[in-house]
């Protein structure tokens, strides 16, 4: 019996993992997705009854496992690169010639070129055959573990397909996507849950990606593309064509946009015929890849310490198109910023209506001297919102004036202030509407008090049905009150499609926020400065603060100028905005009733000055650690008043580099930075040497 359940089992699996090729590999899918649901289904059910059968390969096992409590970091041996950039046309040409110049060659050199996804690059490693090991590509050297996560995605086979001969280690370079169509329906399911919404594919995918909880990560609609190898052992290939029509073979999906080209002329037809057909393809692309196509010809123009000197990113131009300013609106964002907006009439640039761009601030106006009735180009690169590059300015209508932006906030009335060395005006009244949900939101976020489920639709209700007024009354908040809040949801009605209706937020949910909030009443004084939202002052300076201070509310909120600048990091700006923050009367009514309200936090220990022993200290960590985790590393440094950062520059005091350092490492000898092993940075840590 079990002997036959086996071979179903057997069978099952390879039918499964032969329609995930034909569908994700070769984009022609032999069944419909129910027959799909009941092979997996058949499957599951044996698996179930013979629990002894199930294998780590089994596509059954790809739902996510238990959350981790922190991504591990691997160290690679050959490093994941990335690749320069050309900008347009002149630099690849640029490219080719110096490629035709190191190699010597006088006839056009091979190229292959494929599209540039634009998701997150990753690395999946095979040992004979089985799925082992993924990776995010990090700084190259050393890059977070994400197998757990990678193992959901069904597009990457557990095992190769076998019909052809498998290397014993093969280490396979990707890039993990969305396509468009999944990540809009994506982001109405959030919007439906009352989640906040994903900015763009890219993005979503990244963020699907490094999830603790790879439960999470199985229910993201991801897809992989892969285009290149770490080390591969048991076999070789001449060029980047043979890999790539080997990868298929193996169950490995690489976009089948590739394209070989006969010189740089060719390369260019490509790339500008992409760039035409980007808006039709169902992912986003942000340029086209130009690999030299010969293996000995790479190994011959060899590397530079980030990128190969073989390959090149074509990046496409900014996508334009020309229309007509319809007014301009002073836009008053959450931290009181001001940002004159145009009011575009509605234009297609890039298969994307746009009818608002950014005119960023008063001098760019100034500059580009935009005008209610101009005619202006503009444009559209990557997520970044549409802006107005530059007016056509012999298409001005008669009796335009220049634009100055209004002496009072739009919203409220306050008078808004442009401080002296700043770009930006503001609106300097907290009480602003413009300004309230915002304040609540950063309030209530994760490195803040924390409470996990007050997101943006609940917080806006809460508001505008007057049951918070201050982020106190958060505190007050009862079930009845949460119970029956309507929130606007987006709901599938059958013949409807999606349709927006008022769902109230029941028990379930109503419980679950009154206990985040319960738990956020026992915080740190650090979180409670940092939620406050006093200006310049982010998590790392709260924590500063609450060394310096000792946790004593009293102490801080009566600091003067000499003692705020005589803490060490905190310069006149940051003392300033503290300053103005504590001067306000009715901020120190709010601190004080959060307190009344529960708010309580212990003396952080080892926060005297005398257990500051890393104060003003920056450290850098790069490679493997191995008595401690990065994590612990770096909150050891910010517990003994140093600071963590993650990049090297001349203010840097030491890198603690392990085995495997990268890039960080070259960057201090190059800059001359002190650079220590892990054991004498403990040697630095009191009580560790
Ligand atoms: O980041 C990348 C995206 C796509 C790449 C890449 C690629 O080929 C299609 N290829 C290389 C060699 C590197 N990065 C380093």
């Amino acid at each position: 019996m079990t002997e036959r359940a086996q071979r179903r089992i057997e069978e099952l699996r390879k039918q499964i993992d032969g329609h995930n090729i034909r569908y994700y590999v070769y984009d022609s899918p032999t069944i419909s997705d129910a027959e799909y649901d009941a092979l997996m289904r058949e499957l599951e059910a044996l698996e179930s009854e013979h629990p002894e059968l199930v294998t780590p390969d089994s596509p059954t096992q790809r739902v996510g496992a238990e959350p981790q409590s922190k991504l591990a970091t691997i160290s690679r041996r050959v490093p994941m690169l990335s690749l320069a950039n050309a900008m347009y046309e002149k630099e690849l040409r640029a490219f080719d010639e110096r490629v035709l110049r190191e190699s010597a060659r006088s006839g056009p050199i091979e190229y292959l070129c494929e599209p540039k996804l634009d998701g997150l690059a990753v690395e999946l490693t095979y040992e004979d055959g089985r799925f082992v090991q993924g990776s995010t590509r990090g700084d190259g050297i050393t890059g977070e573990d994400i197998t757990v996560n990678l193992r959901t995605i069904p597009a990457i086979p557990l095992r190769l397909h076998t019909d052809a001969e498998i290397p014993g280690l093969l280490e396979v370079r990707g890039e993990v996507f969305m396509n468009r169509a999944d990540f809009d329906a994506l982001n109405i399911q959030r919007a439906e849950a009352g989640e906040p919404l994903f900015a763009n594919p890219r993005n979503s995918a990244a963020g699907s990606l490094r999830q603790l909880d790879s439960r999470i990560t199985a229910s993201r609609p991801l897809r992989i593309y892969c285009y290149g190898s770490g080390r591969v052992e048991g076999m070789t290939f001449t060029s980047q064509q043979q890999f790539l029509e080997v990868l298929p073979q193996w169950g490995i999906p690489v976009n089948p946009e590739y394209r070989l080209c006969q010189g740089v002329e060719q390369v260019l037809t490509f790339y500008h015929e992409l760039e035409d057909r980007r808006g039709s393809l169902p992912y986003d692309i942000d340029g086209l890849v130009v690999k030299v196509n010969d293996f000995a010809l790479q190994v011959e123009l060899g590397e530079r310490s980030r990128s190969p000197r073989w390959a090149i990113a074509g990046k496409f131009k900014a996508q334009q198109a020309t229309t007509v300013v319809e007014d301009i609106e002073a836009s008053v964002g959450r931290t009181g910023a001001v940002t004159p907006v145009a009011h575009l009439r509605p234009v297609n640039v890039g298969g994307v209506t746009v009818s608002r761009a950014t005119l960023h601030n008063q001098d760019e106006i100034d500059r580009k001297d935009v005008r209610i009735g101009d005619t202006v180009q503009v444009q559209r690169a990557g997520d970044v919102i549409p802006e107005v590059v530059q007016v056509v300015t012999e298409k001005r209508p008669a009796g335009t004036k220049p634009y100055r932006l209004p002496s009072h906030c739009p919203v409220c009335g306050h008078d808004l202030y442009r401080p002296p060395e700043e770009v930006v005006t503001r609106c300097v009244n907290l009480a602003c509407p413009a300004q309230v949900q915002g304040r609540f939101q950063h309030f209530v976020s994760k490195g803040a008090m924390d409470i996990d489920g007050l997101g943006e639709k609940i917080v806006e209700k809460l508001i505008t049905t007057g049951k918070v007024q201050s982020v106190v009354d958060i505190y007050k908040l009862s079930f009845d009150d949460l119970v029956a809040l309507e929130i606007e949801r987006t709901v599938h009605l059958k013949d409807e499609g999606p349709t927006q209706k008022m769902v109230a937020l029941g028990d379930k949910v109503a419980t679950k926020l009154l206990a985040a909030i319960e738990a956020s009443r026992e915080t740190t004084f650090a979180r409670l400065i940092y939620a406050l939202g006093i200006r310049n002052v982010g998590e790392h300076l709260a924590r500063v603060l609450e060394r310096a201070f000792n946790g004593d509310m009293e102490r801080f909120l009566h600091a003067t100028r000499d003692e705020l600048e005589a803490v060490h990091e905190l310069g006149p700006i940051v003392a300033d905005g503290i300053l103005r923050f504590v001067e306000d009367e009715s901020n120190v009514a709010i601190i004080k009733e959060l307190i009344r309200a529960g708010i309580n936090w212990a003396r952080p220990e080892g926060t005297e000055p005398a257990a500051a022993p890393l104060e003003g200290q920056t450290f850098v960590f790069t490679g493997t650690l191995e008595r401690l985790t990065r994590a612990e590393a770096e909150a050891m440094v910010e517990r003994l008043g140093g600071r963590a950062a993650s990049s090297v520059s001349s203010k840097t005091s030491y890198v603690v580099a392990g085995p495997g350092a990268g890039s960080k490492l070259d960057k201090a000898r190059e800059l001359g930075v002190s650079v220590i092993s892990e054991e004498e940075f403990l040697n630095l840590v009191p009580g560790n040497s």
